[in-house]
């Protein structure tokens, strides 16, 4: 099948790059997104959210005029869906902006063209909550037109490169959409295409982060075992992942992040009876925060009230600017909470931190007078930090690594007393 023109409905960090890298690639592409000052900042040749090399190449797909930024939906050969599915507070996957953009399909949908969700979404979203809505003007999903489900794979902070490289899966709602579907993106996609039936793809990228979610809940739990009896659990899951066949991901602060924190509760609210590891280990993260709280009062004492405490790194995860759902902004809230007076320093700091946080502008100002400064994120610049710099600053030279970024011996022999989250002995 041979696509002319598409229509991309939401512009986040999905589609925009998605409908961007179609319009480079020669496709008509009109991008859509209802919110009118996304559409204002878009069509100004700005961008309204951070991606390395995401504005090149929007100004590169608007330049070459194959790129047309809307508030509404056009007839078009393929739409792709690519709007947000948050949870809401029972944790039920919030799938209102996927019914809107599909009704917002429906009447320019023509026999023949190709609709795809890449929306994480529960298992059955594609079959049971998109194809009804598609088919209200009477044509059928999978006859008349093409269904699918494509969920997006890719990387904060590489989301350009992994577009093109990744593989994709596509799920389509029979073989002929998912063929369809794989046509519309071998335009760029340089990865294997793995097409699948669609409720296999949702599940697939659920399994996918769930997995992932466990394994950090391993990691965390460890690492109060690792207190507990008084080992390193760096040095321990190091040398478990020695073994052939172990790969155990890192202990921290939590799971921040809208897809690994997210993706686990819409299999939990879809199916609760058969999901109890799976809300275990979402609990074990949620969790995790509290358990650095603890250790911080284990260090300064149960009252916090007044203390003094610098953060370094607000972020939801190293070498990115993105602050949402992150656990280190819930570490903060949690000292806060305490009545310690607490001062942050994030390199990424951008327009939409939140504006009650106390920033300042270097590492040093953040520690000045602090009684311990807690390294909550590894950014790769926090490796440049230097001792020197911090102790003359501090009030008590005494740092809680979180993320085990941080030398122990060098820092201790410049004079500091050096903690570090799951590092049960004396350092
Ligand atoms: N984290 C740990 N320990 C680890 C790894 C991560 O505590 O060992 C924490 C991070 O600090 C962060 C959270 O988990 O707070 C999630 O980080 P992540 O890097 O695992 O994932 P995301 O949310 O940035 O992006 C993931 C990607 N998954 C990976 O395998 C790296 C990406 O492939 C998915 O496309 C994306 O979720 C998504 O949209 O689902």
């Amino acid at each position: 099948m041979r696509f002319n023109k598409i229509c991309v409905l939401g512009l986040g960090y999905i589609g925009l790059p998605t409908a961007s890298t179609f319009a480079t690639h020669g496709l008509k592409v009109i991008g859509v997104d209802t919110n009118p000052n996304i559409v204002q900042t878009l069509r100004n040749g700005q961008l309204h959210l951070h991606e390395p090399g995401l504005r090149t190449l929007v100004q590169a797909a608007l330049r070459s005029g194959n790129l047309e930024i809307s508030q509404e939906a056009q007839p078009a050969d393929a739409f792709i869906i690519a709007v947000p599915t948050p949870f809401k507070d029972n944790k039920d996957a919030d799938l209102d902006y996927v019914k809107a953009a599909a009704e917002a399909i429906t009447p320019h949908l023509e026999r023949g063209n190709l609709v795809i969700l890449e929306s994480t979404s529960p298992p059955r979203t594609t079959t049971d909550i998109v194809a009804p809505i598609l088919e209200k003007q009477g044509l059928k999903a999978g006859i008349d037109f093409h269904l699918a489900y494509s969920p997006e794979r890719v990387l904060p902070g590489q989301i350009l490169r992994e577009l093109i490289e990744n593989a994709r899966v596509i799920g389509g709602v029979n073989h002929d959409s998912a063929e369809a579907g794989h046509d519309l993106y071998s335009v760029f996609v340089r990865g294997d295409i793995i097409l699948t039936d669609s409720t296999t793809a949702e599940m697939v990228k659920l399994m996918e982060n769930t997995y992932r979610d466990i394994n950090i809940a391993a990691a965390n739990e460890f690492s109060r075992l690792a207190e507990h009896f008084g080992i390193d659990i760096w040095e321990a899951v190091q040398i478990a992942n020695r073994h052939p066949r172990v790969n155990i991901l890192n202990p921290g602060p939590g799971v921040g992040g809208h897809c690994i924190s997210v993706d686990p509760w819409f299999l939990v609210g879809a199916a609760p009876d058969l999901t109890p590891l799976i809300h275990t280990a979402r609990n074990v993260n949620d969790s995790q925060p509290v358990f650095v709280l603890n250790r911080v009062k284990n260090i300064l004492g149960e009252d916090l009230k007044n203390k003094k405490i610098g953060v370094l790194g607000l972020s939801y995860k190293p070498d990115v600017d993105d602050m949402r759902e992150s656990p280190a902004i819930e570490v903060l809230r949690l000292l806060e909470s305490c009545g310690a007076q607490v001062s942050a320093f994030e390199p990424y700091k951008n327009k939409f931190a939140p504006q009650d946080i106390n920033f300042s502008e270097t590492p040093a100002i953040a520690a000045a007078d602090t009684e311990l400064l807690i390294l909550l994120v590894a950014h790769s610049d926090f490796r440049e930090l230097d001792p020197r710099d911090l102790q003359s600053v501090m009030a008590n030279t005494a740092i809680l690594d979180t993320v085990n970024l941080l030398d122990s011996a060098a820092w201790h022999n410049a004079g500091f007393t050096i903690y570090k989250l799951g590092v049960g002995k004396s350092l």
